[in-house]
């Protein structure tokens, strides 16, 4: 036909279907091959999806390089997979993701920070210009080198922060671990916060927490447990799938009134003369002074604090404390988010040590020959350089704000106060990787305060307005699938990963940005003339080995020293003396803390009531009747992660908020209706879900909604901090609902 070209039929090689576009074709054949073809090769990585440490292991299939499928690493120590680590492939080939350095070319207060793509010779020579220029201007205090939630980038950037001389380290542990250990630290002298149960445990005691959705990687531990007969206390005020499924006895506390609870247990505890006596006399410091304390936090006064029944309480101190060895498994995040979150931490160690579970076997034990890195922040003291840190004190921001943390907590400064250290002038310009700063209650402070600054940069793996559109530069991160830094460890055991494809795009390692800023700075002998890989060897060698001698999937165990010795503190093998008893000033366990009281805090674990409680507050309670609980996890999501990837976002797709069929029907509210939640700090729209998973006068609201700002719950927490720590309270504040 004149006119109009005969359209050519085009046949897929694979499977014979016709096509008439050859760009459909094209795209057709792509899947259908990497569906079809033979897997070419299989690799391995950890998953980052949750953050907790150590990972999970993620086995991925590849045809013509790209990942096709993946599935758990088998024989690696946590496994199975959950959502959340299968979506790290929807992930890896999401077309939102970074994939080159970015700079905003319209001020920091327009809507539009008008990005543009720039070469990462451009972006170093940007960011290494400026930070001579504040450390010449205000010294290199004035930086702030910061991580999120992402944890395995952070030795380097610590390393990093201290050769260029800045204390001013931190990370999102400001808000989650890092006060629990800091309450360890100040009762034991070193970080305890629980262990697993093992063969010898009878009692597991799991305190503000739910593994079932946090970390469902230990819920096959539980269970197995469970099968042996070994008794569960759960304390948590929801009714969650581990009370629900695990709990011999569940008790259900008014939110941020567990110190109470802790002490109305030991009250029956000291009381029936249950407690260990030999251990509390030869090992404990302060126990008069506590016995008297606790006199008055009778079962019966403790309900009408917490809502737990008098008779709950005492069966669970009895329990705890004559079905021995028992062990604890505590929430870092909920007993610490309170605003009296490290004696809330320290009351229930107390627990632990008065009825003699610390370290023996099937209770709460430190490893006897741990690798000599630390889990918590994946580190090497050496490595970071901790002792240079600790020469530099003076110059932290946060040393007038929390000075108990400032003395004790070497490798990390509390990030908390930020917008008063930009305020005070303290910091000019900061260096986050994996950041998001609506993670802060009032988070519209911690924005203003990135505003504020004279330099910002941003390392991620997408762009994220809340947090990028108040910096200058954003980087492209490499994914866990792309990086090969660092090694973990589970015990005495190493596993290191190869990238499994190349970088999306020009997206680079978190490490090796750190190490080519670092050589551009003049620190090449510092960083390995940048070769990230020798960096890891220089730690690496204080157990004998490199990178590349540890085998791929197998891991490399490090034989210990010596057998696993229980009750090392009566053999002189917890102090750096060698003398036994406890690293701590008196040497002994201070449940009457030396530390604390030399700050002018209360030396005994107390119980203070929440700075917003119905009892507290009560002229607000009669305006703002129930009681909040932000950030309870969820299964599919991590903090503000994952909205984007649809396998995850179709399991919750919008922000709700619990609310109890009594409380619902009060106030006329049906399944997903729109409705207000608001306090006197601030409101948000959700969707109501009505649900006996929490209980009368309480509701429960998941955070990190930092993607739709209307529906995000820090702003309805408020800047109230515990003292000792510098804690927000986003497990404790009152409000009220109402349908939209
Ligand atoms: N209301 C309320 N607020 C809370 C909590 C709560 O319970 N309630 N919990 C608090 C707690 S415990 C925590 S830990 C914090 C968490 O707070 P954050 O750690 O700040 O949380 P995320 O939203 O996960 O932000 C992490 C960012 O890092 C990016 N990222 C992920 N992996 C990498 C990586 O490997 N490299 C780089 N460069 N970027 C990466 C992600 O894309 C994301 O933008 O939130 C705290 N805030
Ligand atoms: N899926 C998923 N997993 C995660 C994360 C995530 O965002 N999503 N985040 C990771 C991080 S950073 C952390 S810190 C951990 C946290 O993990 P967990 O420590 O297990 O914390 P949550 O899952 O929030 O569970 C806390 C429980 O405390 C209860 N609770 C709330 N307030 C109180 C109270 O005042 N007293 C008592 N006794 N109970 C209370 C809640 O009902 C809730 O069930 O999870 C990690 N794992
Ligand atoms: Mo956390």
């Amino acid at each position: 036909m004149e006119g109009s070209a005969e359209k050519e039929v085009i046949k897929c090689p694979y499977c014979g279907w016709e096509f008439l576009l050859e760009r459909t074709l094209k795209e057709h054949m792509e899947v259908t091959r990497r569906v079809k073809a033979p897997v070419e090769s299989v690799a391995y990585t950890f998953c980052d999806a949750c953050n907790q440490v150590p990972y999970c292991g993620i086995k991925a299939y590849l045809v013509d390089g790209q990942i096709v499928r993946i599935d758990s690493w088998e024989g690696f120590p946590n496994t199975p997979l959950c959502s959340k680590g299968f979506a790290t492939l929807q992930r890896q080939y999401h077309p939102q993701r970074l994939g080159y350095p970015l700079k905003r070319t319209n001020p920091k207060d327009s809507p539009d920070p008008g990005w543009i793509r720039i070469s990462w010779e451009e972006a170093y020579d940007i960011i290494v210009s400026k930070m001579r220029e504040i450390r010449d201007r205000y010294g290199p205090e004035a930086v702030l080198f910061y991580c999120g939630d992402p944890k395995e980038m952070r030795p380097a950037v610590s390393r990093l922060a201290t050769v260029f001389g800045s204390p001013n380290f931190g990370t999102e542990s400001s808000t989650c671990f890092r006060a629990a250990a800091l309450a360890s630290q100040l009762m034991f002298g070193l970080i305890a916060l629980g262990s697993l149960p093992t063969e010898d445990t009878k009692t597991v005691l799991i305190w503000g927490m739910n593994p079932a959705w946090s970390s469902p990687f230990n819920m096959r531990k539980l269970f197995a447990a469970k099968e042996r007969g070994v008794k569960f206390i759960v304390i948590d005020t929801r009714k969650t799938p581990v009370a629900d499924k695990l709990a011999d006895i569940h008790l259900q506390p008014r939110p941020g009134t567990d110190a109470a609870v802790a002490l109305g247990m030991m009250n029956v505890i000291i009381e029936r003369k249950l407690y260990d006596e030999e251990f509390v006399e030869n090992w404990v410091h302060g126990f008069g002074a506590l016995k008297e304390y606790v006199k008055d936090f009778t079962p019966e006064r403790v309900k009408g604090i917490t809502w737990v029944p008098a008779d709950k309480i005492v069966e669970a101190a009895v329990l705890f404390a004559t079905n021995k060895p028992g062990t604890l498994m505590a929430g870092a995040s909920t007993l610490t988010h309170t605003t009296n979150a490290v004696q809330t931490v320290r009351s229930i160690l107390t627990l632990i040590a008065l009825t003699g579970n610390f370290d023996v076997p099937g209770g709460v034990t430190v490893p006897t020959n741990p690798l000599p890195f630390r889990s918590h922040d994946m580190g090497d003291p050496d490595f970071i350089m901790e002792e240079e840190k600790i020469k530099m004190k003076d110059k932290r921001a946060d040393r007038e704000y929390v000075p108990v943390w400032a003395e004790i907590v070497h490798e990390q400064i509390q990030v908390n106060f930020l917008p008063e250290y930009v305020k005070d002038g303290r910091i000019r310009m900061a260096i986050l990787f994996g950041a998001n700063v609506t993670i802060w209650p009032q988070f519209q402070e911690y924005q203003e305060a990135l505003k504020n600054m004279e330099f910002v940069v941003a390392v991620d793996y997408f762009l994220r307005p809340w947090t990028h559109n108040y910096v200058d530069i954003v980087l492209p991160a490499a994914t866990n699938y792309e990086r090969f830094e660092p090694f973990i460890w589970f015990g005495r055991k190493i596993y290191v990963r190869k990238p499994v494809v190349k970088p999306y795009l020009e997206a680079k390692s978190d490490w090796q940005i750190i190490f080519d800023l670092a050589v551009r700075l003049g620190y090449a002998e510092e960083f390995w003339g940048g070769d990230t890989k020798k960096g890891l060897d220089f730690i690496l060698q204080k157990v004998g080995v490199t990178m590349d001698e540890i085998p791929i999937p197998g891991g490399k165990e490090i034989p210990a020293p010596g057998p696993e010795e229980y009750r090392k503190y009566e053999k002189g093998l917890l102090r750096k003396d060698k003398e036994p008893g406890f690293p701590t000033p008196t040497g002994k366990v201070e449940v009457w803390s030396t530390i604390l009281e030399k700050h002018g805090y209360d030396p005994l674990p107390v119980f203070k009531e929440p700075e917003e409680s119905p009892v507290s507050r009560p002229d607000l309670a009669k305006k703002y009747p129930l009681i909040l609980i932000t950030g309870s996890r969820v299964p599919m999501y991590t903090h503000s992660k994952w909205r984007e990837i649809s396998w995850l976002r179709e399991l919750m797709p919008y922000p709700t908020v619990n609310i109890n069929p009594e409380d619902a029907e009060k106030r006329g509210i049906s399944e997903g209706d729109l409705v207000i939640v608001e306090n006197s700090h601030g409101r948000i729209k959700v969707r109501a879900h009505i649900t006996y998973l929490v209980p009368p006068g309480v509701v429960d609201v998941f955070h990190g909604w930092a993607m739709i700002p209307e529906a995000h719950v820090n702003a309805l927490v408020p800047r109230y901090f515990d003292p000792i720590s510098g804690f927000p309270t986003y497990k404790a504040v009152l409000c009220e609902v109402r349908k939209a």
